[in-house]
């Protein structure tokens, strides 16, 4: 089968799963010549190896609220592929958690834990299970209730499970504690843990931190810089505050941060101040964007819209979920003369708006390169948990900038058009690829 043929056979086999479907097809388009070139893939179907994941756990979890009703909500794993290291990769906590979105992440997560170099294979996991509202109490029983199913399939060698949308450093706390007494072992079966029982400097910061190196590396192709220029951001979660925190550290204005509910925008930069106020609110006051203005009126709240059409900016790094920015927003990001736009979220660009970045021959960076650097950091927790050793801050910092830096060249090397463009989703994707592939064809068929 051709690459297209493996297209149509899995939306024919895999139904109504749009984001699965999406995710593949990116790749596999950018992966055509590589795969053409290799006919002993064909003869080991190597790709469609690659594209159905290794194996799903889909289960009930059923828990108490503080009401005394029991609540029901659906828990899953998807193991995509472990052929260069253990399963790997974070878990999500959101109402629209299905399938679909759980098995593209664990796909993507697959080609970008390849991209860190590290031993990690790809995995992603979650619940339709929403924690907004939720008291503490609440939260630590819906973890316990989900990792009482999950935990006989993780393991510190097998699969480390980690954060992702609406699990942080709380959940993950809640998590590990549970399977630490299943399990009855102390070793990093999670990463993201807190600092006291095994987690690593830095991790917070480091998807965040991680895309702001990045886009260094980008705008340095062409001789630009962070420093005076206009930042527009989505998501005032893990991601997005760290990329705005670092940022704002590197000199950028960021001109807008936005939740589920809409957009503040600034139009001259945030200050210290405001940054430290959505911070604090959004991350240990669980509160909302719309409150914002209630503090600092000069900020401007606009509901039920994402930033991208609302501020001129010169730099996008969108940072909240997949499918956020669609080809009306790419237009009006152009029109504004956004000249770079690096991914914090995973696929939060729609397949047009990408086609539309480079086009226009803008820096684009797909979320599995410019993001990649929270899932590598786990990666180096994993290290230290593995020696019994915490690293320094900026030990781990160090690391996390040249594992960037590696990232960013491996996009050039496979993504290097003949007129000096880098086309970043190629180059990540056929770096990312080949890897994995070599290590599937040594390994036989599985
Ligand atoms: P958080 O839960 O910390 O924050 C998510 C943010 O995005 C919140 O501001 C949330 O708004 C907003 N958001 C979530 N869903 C939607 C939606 N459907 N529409 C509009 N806004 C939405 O998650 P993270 O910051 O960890 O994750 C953000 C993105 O980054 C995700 O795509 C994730 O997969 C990706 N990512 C995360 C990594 C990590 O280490 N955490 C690593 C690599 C990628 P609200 O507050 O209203 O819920
Ligand atoms: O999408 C991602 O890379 C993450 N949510 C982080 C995964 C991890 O294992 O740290």
């Amino acid at each position: 089968m051709n690459t297209k043929e493996v297209i149509a056979d899995l939306q024919r086999r895999f139904p109504n799963e749009p984001e699965y479907h999406q995710a593949v097809e990116e790749v596999l388009s950018s992966i055509e010549d590589v795969y053409n070139e290799h006919p002993e893939f064909e003869r080991y179907n190597l790709i469609e190896r690659l594209c159905i994941p290794d194996r799903i756990f889909a289960f009930r979890v059923s828990w108490v609220d503080d009401n005394g009703r029991v609540r029901n909500n659906m828990g899953y794993r998807v193991q995509h592929n472990n052929a260069i290291g253990p399963y790997k990769g974070g878990i999500r906590f959101h109402a629209s958690v299905n399938l679909s979105i759980l098995k593209f992440l664990a796909f993507e997560q697959t080609f970008k834990n390849s991209l860190t170099t590290l031993a990690m294979g790809g995995a992603k996991g979650g619940s339709d299970f929403s924690p907004r509202g939720r008291s503490d109490m609440e939260i630590m029983r819906f973890c316990q209730a989900y990792v009482a199913e999950l935990w006989r399939h993780i393991g510190a060698d097998t699969d480390v499970p980690a954060g992702d949308i609406g699990v942080g450093a709380r959940e993950v706390g809640y998590m590990y504690g549970y399977y630490k007494k299943m399990a009855r072992e102390f070793t990093g079966t999670f990463t993201g843990k807190g600092i006291a029982f095994g987690g690593s400097l830095i991790r917070p910061e480091a998807t965040g931190y991680g895309n702001c190196y990045f886009l260094q590396n980008m705008l340095a192709t062409r001789g630009l810089e962070i420093t005076g220029r206009r930042v527009a951001i989505s998501g005032s979660g893990n991601v997005a505050t760290y990329t705005a925190k670092k940022i704002m550290e590197l000199g950028g204005k960021v001109v807008s941060m936005s939740d589920s509910g809409g957009s503040i925008i600034a139009p001259d930069g945030l200050t210290r101040e405001q940054f430290d106020y959505i911070f604090e609110l959004k991350t240990y006051m669980r509160g909302r964007l719309h409150e914002v203005p209630e503090r600092f009126p000069e900020l401007q709240y606009h509901p039920d819209r994402s930033p991208w059409r609302l501020v001129q900016c010169d730099i996008a790094m969108p940072s909240a979920t997949q499918n956020e920015l669609n080809v009306l927003d790419a237009e009006a990001l152009l029109a504004g003369g956004c000249f770079a736009v690096s991914e914090g979220a995973n696929m939060p660009s729609t397949p047009e708006a990408v086609h539309r970045f480079i086009e226009a021959r803008i820096l684009y960076a797909p979320g599995k390169a410019a993001n990649a650097g929270g899932v590598a950091t786990s990666g180096l927790e994993m290290a230290q948990n593995s020696q019994k050793l915490s690293w320094s801050a900026e030990e781990v910092d160090r690391r996390l900038a040249e594992i960037m830096r590696g990232i960013h060249e491996q996009c050039v090397r496979y993504g290097s058009e003949a007129d000096g463009y880098v086309n970043y989703v190629r180059g990540a994707n056929i770096a990312g690829f080949m890897k994995v592939a070599d290590a599937m064809m040594a390994q036989g068929v599985l």
